[in-house]
């Protein structure tokens, strides 16, 4: 017997029990009773027992624990078939089940967990439940039967956004939609027994397999094919999703259903499923951190301090103000104060006015930010962070006020992007209690949090931070001190590699097309004006200075001292009209060539190919070095910095998934190939015929 088949048998999973006439099937699978090996032998085990027993009249299936099933076990993906859960099979067997079935739902029931529900006669749910197709985030589809019976249920248009958005629906919306058919108030067990009881008579059983599929016009799934093409750009399962709830609108049941099978696999066996399967797991591996657990004492963040209401310090307060945690905020000239609080305020309007949010709301967020030009008003709070210049001796010295400001156990993070956390930690007599926290801007809206742990940062802290993550709805993962951290440090390195290609002969559109082919909304140099030229270029003479170089004086450099700041002065690498798109200024390509000519370079053609491989090796390779110095945990971490900080799209999985996907031996011959000297662990997982995922799985991370 494989291991597989070991794990399919698990009786303990599914357990039986009878209400007199009603047998409950009770789900056992925490943490969220998702459709692994020993689940469908469980239920088809207790459907065959009500069938052989006459005394049942119908069967309740119901999830233990927190929710319902939330999907097929996405760790078992990619085993051959017969080793995979039989998800399919047992819908199968329920659609043709002799007596009455009713899923009971509260928790999630998604993707198969919804499908297993529809294969059901019946669906009653508690209103705070929630149910959906989530699978296109994973790159796959609906492969139990949801894309036949979803719009068999809740008509064409709203089963396709169900599917190509992949975003739950509540109960309330679930029933009015006919896809519930009872709220159950009070007790979720007793509730659907009761509704099994009053329906173990009723005949014919209602089949959704049976039914027809309303509003489904060549217009509705032509527009559906449209609109994918800027939503899901370059994904292959939206377009599957399509055809077959197109066939389900068209053709007979079982000819859909079948198809599904062929098309799911197609789907799963994608590298951009392989891709968003990776962070799917990645993201929830960046919040372990060694030596953390449950166990580790946490401070509860109930008011914060914020220093600086610039762009980053007003974007950070409405992360607090957004989780309902009061905000003073500090600033050392009125008028700043008052611009900055402005901003905050003109965001939550802007926000109210799409609806996302109401006026209310905004007045209470407002009413629990508090101006100040007095830092000593921050004694009180839980948390203080920093967001003032990106300067050490400014950072220093507000660090050293604060020290004998902040009430004891306050924890004082730095926003810094770049700078040396154990450097700011210095001047306080509490270095346990400071950490980084990088935001990304626009801080209220970027999902990331670096979460910079320096040497003296307690572990307490460090858990704290990771929790505040996830209360002001982030993706934290822990980095560690270095100049740049991760994310900045890498997009150092692919700055340099793009600027490096247009010195060689490239031209500034052709390097941002390429990024744009493989996924990225913005290319290097697009990315480059967004952030401000200036930025950069300070960045790179701070990095001189330190390495005590000479001014940097490439062809960027003099763009930047023409006063071509980028978008922000609406003239940088390209020009901006109001539309905010690039265009080539003329002025700037010949700057580039006489630049190419004063250094006797003759310019030579780059391809698209060689654009995209030595821009992503180039973060590859930086990436590798930061595994090896410790400053990143895993590859995976990195992934997620660079999907959620960076725009990288997560079908690709990241950069080093993505490299894992190319093959690191190819990817250290092309480096090679390219001028690049490919990093120590980068040439030896090469040589092993390693991958960065084997490396984190084999660290046990
Ligand atoms: N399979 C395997 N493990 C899963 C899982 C799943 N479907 N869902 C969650 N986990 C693990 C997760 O990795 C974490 O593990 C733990 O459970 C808690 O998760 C045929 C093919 C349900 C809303 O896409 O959206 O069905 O880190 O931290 O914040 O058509 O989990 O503790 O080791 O996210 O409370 C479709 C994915 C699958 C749902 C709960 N279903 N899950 O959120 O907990 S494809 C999904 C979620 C499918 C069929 C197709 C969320 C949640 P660990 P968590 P949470």
């Amino acid at each position: 017997m494989t291991n597989a088949q070991a794990e399919m048998v698990h009786p303990e999973m599914v357990q039986q029990s009878r209400d007199g006439e009603i047998l409950i099937l009770t789900i056992n699978n925490p943490p969220v009773n998702a459709f692994s090996p020993g689940v469908p032998e469980g239920l088809k085990a207790g459907l065959d027992a009500a069938a052989a027993d006459d005394a049942v009249k119908a069967v309740v299936i119901i999830g233990g624990g927190r929710t319902f099933v939330a999907g097929a076990d996405i760790k078992t993906f990619g085993r051959p078939r017969e080793e995979a859960p039989d998800l399919r099979g047992t819908v199968a067997k329920l659609d043709g089940f002799s007596k009455p079935t009713v899923a009971a739902i509260h928790g999630t029931a998604l993707g198969g967990g919804l499908e297993l529900a529809l294969g059901c006669n019946y669906r009653v749910a508690v209103k705070e439940a929630q149910v959906g197709l989530p699978e296109v985030k994973l790159g796959v589809l609906p492969g139990a039967g949801g894309t036949q019976r979803l719009p068999r249920v809740v008509g064409a248009q709203k089963a396709l956004e169900m599917m190509l958005s992949g975003n739950p629906i509540k109960a309330g919306e679930a029933q009015k939609l006919g896809l519930v058919d009872e709220i159950v108030d009070g007790d979720l067990l007793a509730g659907a027994v009761a509704f099994a009881r009053s329906h173990a008579d009723a005949r014919p059983l209602p089949r959704i397999s049976e039914k027809g599929v309303e509003g489904g016009s060549p217009e509705v799934f032509a527009a559906a094919r449209e609109g994918i093409k800027k939503s899901h750009r370059g994904q292959l399962s939206p377009s599957l999703i399509i055809e077959l709830a197109e066939m389900a609108a068209n053709k007979p049941f079982q000819e859909g259903w079948d198809a599904e099978s062929g098309k799911f696999v197609e789907a799963m066996n994608s590298p951009q499923s392989r891709g968003l399967r990776h962070i799917f797991f990645a993201e929830r591996e960046a919040g372990k951190i060694p030596g953390i657990t449950k166990a580790t004492p946490t401070t509860e963040i109930k008011s914060a301090g914020i220093i600086g209401a610039g762009t980053m310090g007003g974007g950070i307060a409405m992360n607090f103000l957004n989780a309902g945690i009061p905000v003073t905020i500090v600033e050392t000239q009125q008028d700043a104060l008052d611009r900055g609080l402005g901003v905050i305020r003109k965001n939550y309007e802007n926000t109210a006015k799409k609806g996302r949010i109401s006026t209310e709301d905004v007045e209470k967020r407002m009413s629990m930010l508090t101006p100040t030009l007095d830092m000593g008003d921050l004694k009180d709070a839980d948390i203080i962070i920093e967001a003032v210049f990106e300067n050490m001796d400014v950072k220093k010295e507000i660090f050293t006020k604060l020290d004998g400001i902040a009430k004891s156990g306050a924890i004082l993070a730095s926003n810094t992007s770049t700078l040396d956390v154990n450097e700011i930690a210095s001047v306080t007599k509490r270095p346990e209690s400071v950490i980084g926290l990088h935001f990304f801007s626009p801080a209220n809206v970027m999902k990331l949090l670096e979460i910079v742990r320096a040497d003296k940062t307690s572990d307490s802290v460090l858990a704290t931070g990771m929790a505040l993550a996830k209360k002001i709805k982030k993706v934290g993962v822990v980095v560690g001190v270095c100049d740049g951290f991760v994310g900045n440090r890498m997009v150092h390195r692919y700055g340099d590699e793009a600027r490096k290609m247009v010195e060689e002969g490239a031209n500034v559109q052709d390097v941002d097309a390429a990024m744009n082919a493989l996924g990225l909304p913005m290319g290097p140099f697009q990315m480059s004006d967004m952030a401000g030229l200036d930025i950069g270029h300070a960045i790179r003479q701070h990095q001189a200075k330190e390495r005590g170089e000479p001014k940097p004086d490439g062809w960027l450099d003099r763009i930047v001292e023409r006063g071509r700041k980028g978008q922000k002065t609406a003239a940088g690498i390209y020009d901006y009209g109001e539309d905010r798109k690039p265009r080539e200024n003329a002025e700037m390509t010949q700057l580039i060539a006489d630049y190419r000519s004063e250094k006797g370079i003759t310019p030579r053609e780059i391809g698209q190919d060689e654009a995209t491989k030595r821009l992503t090796y180039s973060l590859v390779n930086e990436g590798a070095k930061i595994l090896e110095e410790g400053i990143a945990q895993r590859a995976g971490d990195i992934d997620v910095i660079y999907i959620y900080g960076y725009g990288f799209p997560a079908y690709r999985g990241g950069p080093m998934q993505y490299a894992d996907e190319q093959g690191l031996k190819n990817v250290v011959a092309d480096l090679k190939q390219y001028g690049q000297t490919p990093a120590p662990l980068l040439q030896k997982l090469a040589d092993e015929g390693g991958t960065f995922g084997g490396w984190d799985k084999a660290k046990g991370k």
